[in-house]
């Protein structure tokens, strides 16, 4: 070690000092530090209600006429209906690769508040699968629109096989790897008026195609919402509300609804109601910006602080060399 070596070390120190000592101030959310802990948890969470219940109309007769279509020659059904609980996507540690996804409403009239073509909301499309009658229909009674002034009606009557099935679904545009939130409000009415009277024969499920089919029977998986039946003409109903997450695999997913009457009790009548179906991608980062869980900023800044000691004690060497060199 020569003697131009301490001028160097001695100019250094001031600068590092100053780093060190701006770093040290800075309020940096530095791992296991003070800044807030991430929050993922945002998967099955029911959502409390927010619209006002419904309320106690007079006359307790709905209004709605519905659109029937009677398919006496339709196909058997082949779908294997379950009440298996619904696979929750995992919340992992926010990836480098995640792709900039807006958490917009992916569902285009998701409130049924922008018109109906033939007793369908706007932008969905019906299904069911014959032997029995069908209906679709604005609901606007009060009762039973959990938002706005409109909701989704669909009924099945007259059905003398097992397992009728009505529905509505949409296709929607979703970012592969992506979670979403799919959330949604309804009743389910009938003669018997109870699950236990009717022995569980009517049930709200719900199914997607990964890929942005628009075959129903196509579907692999359907989840029961969990809601039970209350009377036709009650005059006033209990709202179900559902939410879950799932991840889109591709770039087009087709999320379906439907209306299940399990007995071939001709008698007996059913009428879902369906409203304010919500899909939002509930994992996407804001373009250009990563979750701010504080873990990147927290390495960067441990990753150069670190680094700043290891010059200090470089350079604390060569002084002490130096001197001895001196002596
Ligand atoms: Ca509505």
């Amino acid at each position: 070690m020569t003697s131009k070596t301490l001028p160097k070390a001695l100019k250094c120190l001031p600068i590092l000092l100053v780093v060190v000592l701006a770093v040290a101030a800075c309020d940096i959310p530095f791992v296991g530090g003070r800044g807030p802990a991430p929050t993922a948890t945002l998967a099955a969470v029911v959502t409390p209600p927010e619209a006002p219940p419904p309320g106690t109309p007079s006359p307790p007769k709905p209004t709605n006429t519905p659109v029937v279509v009677a398919t006496p020659e339709g196909p058997a059904p082949t779908a294997t209906p379950t009440n298996t609980p619904t696979p929750i996507a995992t919340l992992g540690l926010p990836s480098t690769a995640l792709p900039a996804v807006s958490q917009v409403e992916a569902l285009t009239n998701g409130s049924f508040e922008e018109g109906f073509e033939d007793g369908v909301g706007v932008g969905w499309h019906a299904f069911n699968n014959g032997d029995a009658k069908f209906g679709w229909a604005d609901e606007t009674w009060p009762a039973l629109v959990w938002d706005g002034n409109h909701a989704q009606h669909m009924e099945i009557w007259d059905a003398g096989v097992f397992d009728r099935y009505v529905g509505i679904y949409q296709t929607v545009a979703t970012v592969p790897g992506v979670s979403y939130e799919l959330t949604l409000h309804g009743v389910i009415r009938s003669n018997e008026g109870s699950a236990q009277a009717s022995s569980y024969g009517y049930r709200i499920q719900w199914g997607v195609d990964y890929n942005g089919g628009s075959d129903w029977q196509a579907v692999d998986e359907w989840t029961d919402v969990g809601w039970d039946e209350q009377p036709l003409d009650a005059g006033s109903y209990t709202f179900g509300s559902y939410t879950t997450t799932f991840k889109a695999t591709s770039a087009s997913t087709t999320l379906f609804i439907r209306g299940w009457k399990k007995w071939p009790t001709r008698g007996s009548y059913v009428k879902f109601t369906v409203d304010d179906v919500s899909l939002r991608a509930s994992s996407g980062a804001p373009a250009g910006k990563m979750p701010d869980t504080g873990l990147g900023i927290g390495v960067i800044f441990l990753a150069g602080f670190l680094g700043l000691l290891l010059i200090l004690v470089r350079e604390a060497r060569e002084i002490i060399a130096w001197r001895r060199e001196r002596k």
